[in-house]
C-alpha cells in the first residue's frame, strides 16, 4: 500500500497540470455573439424553457453565474433559459441582455432574442427565396428586409473598432459587391460611429452612450463595381443596451417644508424629486426608490415617512411639538435599481409650526378672521408681508378697504379686523408678495396674491392661510 502513494500522487499532479494548462489556454465567453430562440406561442407561461446558452467561464468546474437584465427570465447554471414570470410577446418578439461572469470576474454580455414562430412564418411566407443567412435570421417582408434588432451594450470595452453584424447580398455570385451604410451614426451626425467593410461586416468604432442615442437605424445598400444599387437597402435597428452609469440626481440639494405640531398622521409635508438618466423601460437602472436614512434630532423617531416611489414626505404619527423641537433635518436617499443601486442623498429641513389656536401665536383667540403666511420655499413664516383686507360693497361693484397690516415674526396679522365685528359678505385678502420676496432678494412671478372668500356665518371662525413660494401660492380654509 505504501508503494502506491507516490504513483497516485504523480498521477494527480499530472491531471491537475493538464487542467491548469487547459485553463490557461481557455478563452472565456459565450459560444455565440447573440442567441435567437423561437417559441411556438405568444404567451410564455411561467417555468417554460425557451433555449440554452453556452458560456465558458474558465473556472475549474466551468460553472457560471448568470444574470439576465430582464427579471422575467432566469438562467440556470447549465445555461438553460426559462421564463420566471409570464410574458406576452406583443410585438412577436422580446429581447434582453444576459450577463455572465468568468473565473476572473469579468462580465460578458450577450443579447438574447425570442421570436414567436407563427409571427415569423407569417412574415416570411411571401418570399422564401430572399431569405439570407446572416449571423441571425434575415427575412423579407414586402419590399424591405426585416431584421431582428441588434443589441450593443453602451460603454463596451475596446479595442475598437469591433465588428458586430454581417449582411450578405444574395446577388453576390456574379461580380464584386460593395456595401454602403447610411443614417444617423453612419453618414449623418454623429458620423462614423458605424462603418461597413467589403465583406458586409458592420463595425462600431467607439464606445456608445445610450443616454446620448439609444437607438440607431442604419440602412445597408449593396452596390456593384460600377456603382449601381443592386437591391433594396436593408434596415438594421441597433439598440443600445443600458448600463447603470448614472446616479440619481436630486432637483435640489436641500428641500424645506413646514408642518403644524398638531398635524394628523398622513399630513403631507414636502416632496423631493430625483431623476436618473438611465433606462427605466427594460431595466431598473433608472428606477428610483426614496428612503429616509437619517434624522436630526434622532428622537422622537419614526415621526416622518417617505413614499418610496413618489418622494412625498408625510407625518406618520402624533408627537411633534413646536416648543420642544421646532426644526428637523432629514437625510433622504434616492437609489436606482429600485432601491439597491447607486445612491444620492439630499437634506430636508422641516419646520414645526405652532398649532392653530395657540394663544401665544395667533394674535388673540377672539379674532374671528385670521391668516397665516408661510414661506414654503424656506419652510419659515413669512414676516413683513403687507396684507390688505377688503370687503365687496352692498351693490357688489367695488372693494372697500377694511384694514391693512403687516405680518409679524410668525407670519400672522393679529390686527386684521382691528376689533371690528365680522360681518357676512364677500371679502378679499390681498398679499403683497413681490415686496416680500424683494426684501429676501428674490424675484417673484406674482406681484401680489389675492384670495376672495365668502363669510356666511359671522359667528364662525375663519382662517385663511397662504402658502407661498416665488412661483406659486396656495390657500385653503382653515378653522
Ligand atoms: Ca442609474
Ligand atoms: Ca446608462
Amino acid at each position: 500500500m505504501r508503494l502506491m502513494y507516490p504513483a497516485l500522487l504523480i498521477l494527480l499532479v499530472k491531471v491537475s497540470l493538464v487542467v491548469l494548462e487547459d485553463l490557461e489556454q481557455c478563452v472565456p465567453g459565450f459560444s455565440e455573439q447573440r442567441y435567437a430562440f423561437t417559441v411556438p406561442r405568444k404567451i410564455l407561461e411561467r417555468g417554460r424553457a425557451v433555449g440554452k446558452v453556452t458560456f465558458t467561464s474558465c473556472s475549474v468546474n466551468n460553472r457560471a453565474l448568470y444574470s439576465p437584465e430582464d427579471t422575467r427570465f432566469r438562467v440556470f447554471p447549465d445555461g438553460k433559459v426559462a421564463v420566471k414570470r409570464q410574458i406576452t410577446l406583443h410585438d412577436g418578439a422580446v429581447s434582453f441582455v444576459l450577463n455572465a461572469w468568468d473565473a476572473k470576474g469579468t462580465r460578458h454580455s450577450v443579447p438574447i432574442i425570442l421570436w414567436n414562430e407563427r409571427e415569423q412564418q407569417a412574415q416570411s411566407s411571401d418570399g422564401n427565396k430572399d431569405i439570407e443567412k446572416t449571423s441571425l435570421l434575415l427575412r423579407r417582408k414586402k419590399r424591405a428586409y426585416v431584421l431582428p434588432p441588434v443589441y450593443i451594450t453602451e460603454n463596451e470595452r475596446g479595442p475598437y473598432p469591433k465588428r458586430f453584424f454581417q449582411v450578405k447580398s444574395n446577388v453576390d455570385s456574379t461580380g464584386k459587391v460593395f456595401y454602403r451604410i447610411s443614417g444617423t451614426g453612419a453618414d449623418s451626425d454623429p458620423i462614423g460611429v458605424f462603418t461597413v467593410d467589403s465583406t458586409g461586416w458592420l463595425w462600431v468604432t467607439k464606445p456608445l452612450d445610450r443616454e446620448y442615442i439609444a437607438k440607431y437605424n442604419i440602412k445597408v445598400s449593396a452596390i456593384s463595381e460600377s456603382g449601381q444599387t443592386l437591391e433594396d437597402p436593408v434596415e438594421i435597428v441597433i439598440n443600445i443596451s443600458d448600463q447603470n452609469d448614472n446616479k440619481p440626481v436630486f432637483t435640489q440639494a436641500r428641500y424645506d417644508g413646514g408642518v403644524k405640531e398638531d398635524a394628523l398622521p398622513g399630513t403631507s409635508v414636502v416632496k423631493v424629486l430625483a431623476t436618473d438618466e438611465d433606462d427605466t423601460e427594460f431595466t431598473s437602472n433608472g428606477i428610483i426608490q426614496y428612503s429616509i436614512t437619517d434624522q436630526t434630532p434622532k428622537e422622537p423617531n419614526d415621526i416622518f415617512r417617505i413614499d418610496p416611489k413618489t418622494g412625498l414626505i408625510s407625518v406618520v404619527k402624533l408627537g411633534l411639538s413646536y416648543k420642544k423641537i421646532n426644526n428637523y433635518v432629514l437625510t433622504v436617499s434616492a437609489a436606482d435599481m429600485e432601491g439597491v443601486g447607486l445612491r444620492t442623498t439630499c437634506s430636508v429641513a422641516i419646520s414645526v409650526l405652532p398649532a392653530e389656536g395657540d394663544q401665544d401665536m395667533s394674535g388673540g383667540s377672539d379674532s374671528l378672521l385670521s391668516t397665516h403666511v408661510l414661506n414654503t420655499a424656506q419652510g419659515i413664516p413669512a414676516k413683513g408681508l403687507t396684507i390688505t383686507l377688503s370687503k365687496l360693497d352692498a351693490r357688489q361693484t367695488k372693494w372697500v378697504q377694511v384694514s391693512r397690516s403687516i405680518t409679524n415674526e410668525d407670519g400672522r396679522c393679529p390686527g386684521l379686523l382691528r376689533g371690528e365685528p365680522l360681518a357676512a359678505g364677500t371679502f378679499q385678502l390681498r398679499f403683497d408678495t413681490k415686496d416680500y420676496w424683494k426684501q429676501l432678494q428674490q424675484d417673484s412671478f406674482y406681484p401680489c396674491g389675492g384670495v376672495v372668500f365668502t363669510i356666511l356665518d359671522p359667528k364662525q371662525k375663519y382662517h385663511v392661510p397662504l402658502l407661498l413660494t416665488p412661483f406659486s401660492y396656495t390657500t385653503y380654509r382653515g378653522s
